[in-house]
């Protein structure tokens, strides 16, 4: 390692997760938006999983307390929005997908940040001057469901860096790197220089860490670019992209991938890689 900075903590990422999701559903009162009958129908749906798996497992005081434990050291932890989008979001994310036209989506995850620098159709993402990583230059077009382009359209894109950390979330890291929102020219084209970014580990030190090593599962996210595409009169989509033959696309912890998702960059004469995938959106 050619950096002083400490690797992130579990605590640190999940109380800065906590503080951004809060920060983008200010103003929204919780269970206040969703009627009587809807909470009794889908939380007694959950209880009732909840009583049937400690009936048919027969699950004893030991493991009951030590499950009480967990969950209030991952509120302590500020884990909840890491550990509910990796183990929960991917089936919301399918629900809604039902009803969706245009290209496919993934999950949002815990490190979105709004409000990021605007860049042109060709741009380059903010990124250290010493960034590590393979350069990838991400290009294509956005259309809508009728094959017309949609210029001015937004790529809202934030990725990890090549150890796999998000700036925002790990100490060190500038703010606004590897994110950036970039607007589509009067073709609907875009054309953004970034790194190739590394697998996610989820943090092996805090609870959601603890729960995967005692199940003996593994923490990790196949690498991934993140996308919001928006446009105006156009359903916005939340998606990820991924990397043809990368590790762990089989078996992403969060469940997240999909066979339409997979880039297969090309290494150009210069050494970069050219990944070429075009979005598109449907009308609201
Ligand atoms: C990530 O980087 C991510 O994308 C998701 C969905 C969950 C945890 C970390
Ligand atoms: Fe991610």
């Amino acid at each position: 390692m050619t950096t002083t900075d400490p690797s992130p903590t579990a605590a640190d990422s999940g109380s800065s997760a906590t503080e951004a999701f809060r920060a983008a559903h200010q103003g929204e009162h919780g269970t206040e938006q969703v009627s009587a009958e809807r909470v009794a129908t889908v939380v007694h749906a959950v209880l009732s999983g909840v009583h049937e798996s400690i009936r048919e497992h027969e699950v004893s005081y030991p493991e009951f307390q030590a499950a009480k434990q967990w969950l209030m050291n991952v509120g302590e932890g500020g884990e909840w929005p890491l550990f509910l989008d990796v183990f929960v979001e991917h089936a919301v994310e399918e629900v809604a997908a039902r009803s969706h036209e245009g290209s496919q989506g993934s999950i949002l995850g815990p490190y979105y940040l709004p409000n990021q620098t605007r860049l042109p159709a060709e741009a380059s993402l903010p990124a250290r001057p010493d960034e590590k990583g393979t350069p990838l230059v991400f290009a294509g077009q956005v259309r809508d469901t009728s094959g017309q382009p949609v210029s001015g359209a937004e790529l809202d894109i934030w990725h990890a860096d090549d150890e796999g950390y998000y700036s925002g979330f790990a100490p060190g890291i500038p703010e606004g790197n590897l994110r950036g929102v970039v607007v589509t020219d009067e073709q609907g084209r875009f054309r953004i220089s970034t790194v190739q970014p590394a697998p996610y580990q989820i943090p092996t030190d805090g609870p959601t860490g603890t729960l995967i090593t005692a199940a003996g599962w593994h923490p990790w996210r196949p690498a991934h670019l993140h996308l919001i595409v928006r446009a105006p009169g156009h359903r916005p989509i939340t998606t990820q992209l991924y990397f043809e033959g990368g590790d762990w696309l089989d078996s992403d912890v969060a469940e997240a991938t999909k066979p339409e998702l997979v880039l297969d960059p090309q290494r150009q004469q210069d050494g970069h890689l050219l990944s070429e995938y075009d979005f598109v959106l449907e009308p609201v």
